[in-house]
């Protein structure tokens, strides 16, 4: 009896013993998700003041997590921010510019990247949605295997829109294979000069849903001309409107199939992209037509992810982390109404500037920490940028990054899940100029090119100017005043600051 019971003991301790085991492990290595938008200004959701359009699944992440005040992308376009939320390297070292659709990749298989790192780390990884990083060594073709692309540079998984939206190919490609294709209906692609005899936006305007600018009239799918010609391949061209669907099923997926290990999921969403194409179940929600549509749309798709980790009951271990890779804009080349229908909405908060901009609202995004049971709610007004969290989360699971792996990323871990409000000293912003802050202070380096008339012409303040610009954030967060005559100190601290960096 005396025997049994001391075994029972010790197969209880066992018991104990694994389960404690278990939820080290779990702590350490919960579940990742980024969830990236596309062109969502700082006052764009609920809970950064929009009024005119609900985002109630974002606001319960902000509600239940750290809402950030003062996170950045790295720059105030796509493909720059891209490559240093997964490279931790800044873009102007990578030469990164946007990407039309059939550039090479810009990220060299061999580089250390996020996913290659939480691959090392345990982790499944998939990329869902947008990549706007380029595919292959420079000749694309899109009816082969393509690749390189993100299976190459540390994704288990892929399905991708390739550029973006509204840029050929309208196709997906799936672990480097576009779905669904025809062998009989090859897809060709130029960007260079038209081929085919496809309608495009300047042939057959009567076939479009949206007019468009010229750059965005060439070869037209789903009723919406596109940057770029294509031909073939129209089994596999997306319908606009049922993307989010498609993804979302996608990301679903992967989710349900890796919810007993450590999974990674990057959904870089296509929302709030150009064309703004709301699936019907959203189209007219909102007063702000398509853009606020599309707004209602993601957060939809954010509502759907939080709910599967809820019914599978992994909520608690998954770290979810929202954000947006560049400011707002308005008017992107299509005629959907969005600066006719904005009323008064202020996409940027109270910043200035937006996609493109060298101000504030280029890159300072709505950015959202969530973790329930660990990340305790609030705001946090440290100084971010998403260049850190390569570092951060190799903190977070226990990896050392090796030499050279991610030189601008700094583990800034305990900001991003709230322990500490203490951000970076130095933050730089990337557009068609370099900027430099401080927790207060911000200087914009001097451009002796003005503002592109392509800018002018859709009221983007590009922020350029040939002389220094100095603003004091904490008094002037609208960067109305430059001040720079009066702080030559100050100008000088931030200059040698830029200095170290971008030399
Ligand atoms: C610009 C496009 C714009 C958008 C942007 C990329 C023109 C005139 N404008 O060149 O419509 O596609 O590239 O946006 O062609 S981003 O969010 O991917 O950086
Ligand atoms: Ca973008």
């Amino acid at each position: 009896m005396e025997q049994k019971n001391r075994s029972l003991i010790l197969l209880l301790l066992a018991v104990l013993f694994t389960m404690s085991g278990l939820d080290v492990i779990a702590q350490s290595k919960p579940n990742i998700i980024i969830l990236y938008a596309d062109d969502l200004g700082y006052g764009d959701v609920g809970c950064y003041g929009a009024s005119a359009v609900k985002t109630p699944n974002i606001d319960r992440l902000a509600s239940n997590g750290v809402r950030f005040t003062d996170a950045h992308c790295t720059a105030a376009t796509c493909t720059p921010s891209r490559v240093s939320l997964l490279t931790g390297t800044y873009a102007f070292r990578k030469k990164a510019a946007i990407l039309p659709g059939d550039a090479p990749l810009l990220i060299q298989p061999g580089t250390p990247t996020l996913p290659s790192m939480l691959q090392q780390a345990g982790y499944a990884t998939a990329v869902i949605g947008k990549w706007h990083l380029g595919l292959g060594n420079g000749i694309i073709n899109w009816n082969g295997f393509i690749a390189p692309g993100p299976n190459e540079i540390g994704f288990d998984y892929s399905f991708i829109i390739p550029a973006t939206t509204d840029r050929v190919p309208t196709v997906f490609v799936e672990n480097g294979k576009v779905p669904n294709l025809d062998a009989d209906d090859p897809i060709a692609v130029s960007y260079a000069a038209k081929i085919g005899d496809e309608p495009t936006g300047l042939s057959d305007p009567q076939l479009l849903k949206q007019r468009a600018d010229t750059q965005h009239s060439n070869t037209i799918t789903n009723g919406i001309s596109r940057i770029g010609f294509m031909t073939g391949g129209k089994r596999a061209r997306w319908i606009d409107e049922d993307i989010p669907l498609v993804l979302n099923a996608k990301a679903k997926d992967f989710i349900t199939g890796h919810k007993n290990q450590p999974f990674f999921l990057y959904y870089p969403f296509p929302n709030i992209h150009v064309p703004r194409t709301p699936n019907r179940k959203f189209a007219g929600t909102t007063a702000l037509g398509a853009r606020g549509d599309v707004i209602a749309e993601m957060d939809w798709l954010v509502g759907e992810i939080t709910q599967l980790l809820d019914s599978l009951g992994i909520l608690k271990n998954t770290l979810i982390i929202f954000s947006s890779d560049n400011g707002p804009v308005l008017d992107d080349g299509y005629e959907d109404f969005a600066v006719k229908l904005n009323n008064g909405h202020r996409p940027a908060g109270i910043f200035r500037g937006g996609k493109y901009s060298a101000f504030e609202a280029g890159t300072r995004m709505p950015t959202i920490t969530y973790w329930p049971g660990t990340i305790r709610p609030g705001v946090s007004a440290g100084l971010c940028s998403q260049v850190d969290l390569m570092a951060s989360l190799a903190a977070l699971t226990g990896q050392k990054l090796s030499a050279g792996a991610a030189p601008d990323s700094q583990n800034a871990l305990d900001v991003w899940l709230g322990r500490s409000k203490q951000g970076r000293k130095y933050l730089f912003e990337e557009s068609y100029t370099f900027s430099i802050r401080d927790a207060r202070w911000k200087y914009i380096a001097p451009q002796q090119t003005s503002t592109p008339d392509w800018m002018k012409n859709k009221k983007i303040e590009s922020g350029l100017a040939p002389v220094d610009q100095l603003y004091d954030l904490q008094h002037d967060p609208g960067e109305k005043y430059n001040v720079a005559s009066q702080h030559p100190e100050i100008i000088n601290t931030l200059k040698a600051e830029l200095k170290k960096l971008t030399l």
